[in-house]
């Protein structure tokens, strides 16, 4: 089984579907034979990206640390599928240079703030309405939506089979035979 390494880099906002995606795309790589790794909040923010917390300059530094751990993975000849706000754009375009834009997939994930609100999966929006969390984005921070990104999924009317489709038919011709 061929694979060409590829970094699946997702952007939207909290509560768009990121995790949920990237977690849909890794079972089915992973079912078709592949070696996929997420690396999420879960993953990142406890351990490598602990010391960081949410203004710009924390933001950025935390996403240059995922790009580099993402091109090592790559390396290693991994699909990677990162699942991280990105809210700025400067920060992406520096992650597709680390990484490499040849293996570079920028998948944005652009439900509406109301939508990610109305699920609100972590009482975070809640949280941020009472005033509990600052610099949120969407609502007290900025996030630049992607001007040109591989994909565009809109995950307020897209089921998570479609979204993960959409994304798959991009990894495609890198899955080999
Ligand atoms: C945005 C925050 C914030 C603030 C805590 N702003 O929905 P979640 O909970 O699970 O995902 C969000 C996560 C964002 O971390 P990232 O590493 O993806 O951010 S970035 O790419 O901008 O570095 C949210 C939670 O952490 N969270 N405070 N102020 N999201």
């Amino acid at each position: 089984l061929r694979q060409q390494p590829a970094t699946v880099w997702l952007t939207g906002l909290s509560g768009s579907g990121k995790s949920t995606i990237a977690f849909e795309l890794e079972r089915r790589l992973v079912a078709r034979g592949h070696a996929a790794f997420v690396m999420d909040g879960d993953n990142v923010r406890h351990g490598l990206s602990r010391d960081l917390g949410f203004s710009p300059a924390d933001r950025k530094e935390n996403i240059r640390r995922i790009a580099e751990v993402a091109k090592l993975f790559n390396e290693a000849g991994l699909l990677v599928i990162t699942s991280f706000i990105s809210p700025y754009r400067e920060d992406r375009a520096a992650a597709r240079a680390i990484v490499g834009a040849d293996c570079f997939i920028e998948a944005y994930l652009s439900a509406q703030l109301s939508v990610c609100e109305e699920r609100d999966p972590k009482g975070l929006y809640k949280k941020v309405r009472a005033g509990e969390i600052r610099e949120f984005t969407g609502i007290s921070a900025p996030y630049e939506a992607p001007e040109t990104p591989e994909v565009c999924i809109d995950t307020g009317s897209m089921t998570v089979e479609d979204s993960a489709d959409a994304i798959i038919r991009i990894l495609e011709p890198r899955l080999g035979a």
